[in-house]
């Protein structure tokens, strides 16, 4: 998506460059709660009220039930302190406050600590549905609520585990693959339907629609060296979405010991996000029809390149 140059978001974090070179070896910065203007806290209002509005019968029970359980509503940016006081309650996690993205063993070291980092700043009201880094409300909306489940609430803390040591095993692509079709883009079969529990679906308006509703996505059971061969997109809707059983899918794939997978599966060919498989579970098999028409509302907070 092409943008006029006085309209390119801010860059924050480490994609801002040297210029904002951390004060703490951790990257994490104050909140600075009082400093949110009254500006931003519309901002999170016109983004919680509406995705709100969107997601009962579309989000899983367990986010709802952890967004239920959080001090976090429409009227304001939620404050980090209050939000790690309910979380470590439930789930012994915490929030603290970063620029934005954070290098990946930063963000690992945080994760194996149960510590989630979530952006501070908050995207600008002419850019509700664009977005580069993940914001506050990418963040904190999309999945600290999935962070009140213990099952996710493991599961995150051994992905971070498992990427310091892919990272110095060099095959942190793979891993980030998982990371991408589970926590961030995941889908769930429920009793009563198909649901959503992936934080980047369940943050962004457009795409919590079309993940579920739209009949141009790849619909695929999830299978753990399937998913893990499978390029991702980073500046679009997902071409495929995986979809798991039963979140206690997750406690398995954290109990999994990754180090022969990598061997295996670094010899395996590189699969395109919209391919198809004859050995994939098809839920649904797209149509293809909102890729190949070329279009790009380019919708989905984006995470690095090369995760
Ligand atoms: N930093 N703040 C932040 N949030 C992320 O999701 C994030 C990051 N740094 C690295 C990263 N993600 C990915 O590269 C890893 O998940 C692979
Ligand atoms: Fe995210």
């Amino acid at each position: 998506m092409q943008m006029p140059a006085q309209d390119k978001p801010r860059k924050h974090g480490a994609a801002a460059g040297t210029a904002v070179a951390p004060a703490r070896a951790d990257w994490t910065i104050a909140q600075g709660w009082d400093r949110y203007s009254a500006a931003e806290h519309g901002v999170w209002k016109t983004l919680f009220e509406r995705q709100t509005r969107l997601l009962p019968g579309r989000a899983c029970d367990a986010f709802v039930e952890g967004m239920r359980q959080l001090p976090i509503d429409a009227s304001q940016i939620p404050d980090f302190r209050a939000l790690s006081e309910v979380l470590m309650q439930h789930t012994g996690w915490q929030v603290v406050a970063v620029p934005g993205l954070v290098p990946d063993e930063v963000f690992f070291e945080h994760l194996a600590n149960r510590r989630f980092p979530a952006g501070q700043f908050i995207r600008g009201a002419h850019e509700l549905d664009y977005l580069e880094e993940p914001d506050v409300f990418h963040d904190v909306f999309g999945h600290v609520p999935m962070l009140m489940n213990p099952v996710m609430a493991d599961f995150v803390q051994a992905y971070g585990v498992g990427g310091l040591r892919a990272k110095q095993l060099g095959v942190l692509p793979l891993l980030a693959r998982v990371y991408w079709y589970t926590v961030e883009f995941g889908l769930v079969q429920q009793r009563d339907g198909l649901r959503i529990y992936g934080s980047g679906i369940a943050s962004s308006y457009t795409e919590s629609v079309f993940a579920l509703d739209d009949p141009s996505p790849n619909r695929i059971g999830f299978a753990l060296e399937r998913v893990m061969r499978t390029n991702y997109r980073i500046d679009d809707f997902q071409e495929s979405y995986f979809v798991l059983d039963d979140l206690a899918q997750l406690l398995e794939l954290a109990q999994i010991d990754f180090a022969p997978l990598y061997a295996r599966i670094g010899q395996a060919p590189e699969l395109q996000p919209g391919e198809v498989l004859p050995q994939d579970h098809m839920l649904q098999r797209g149509s293809g029809d909102y890729h190949h028409a070329g279009r790009s509302s380019a919708c989905s907070p984006l995470h690095p390149p090369g995760a």
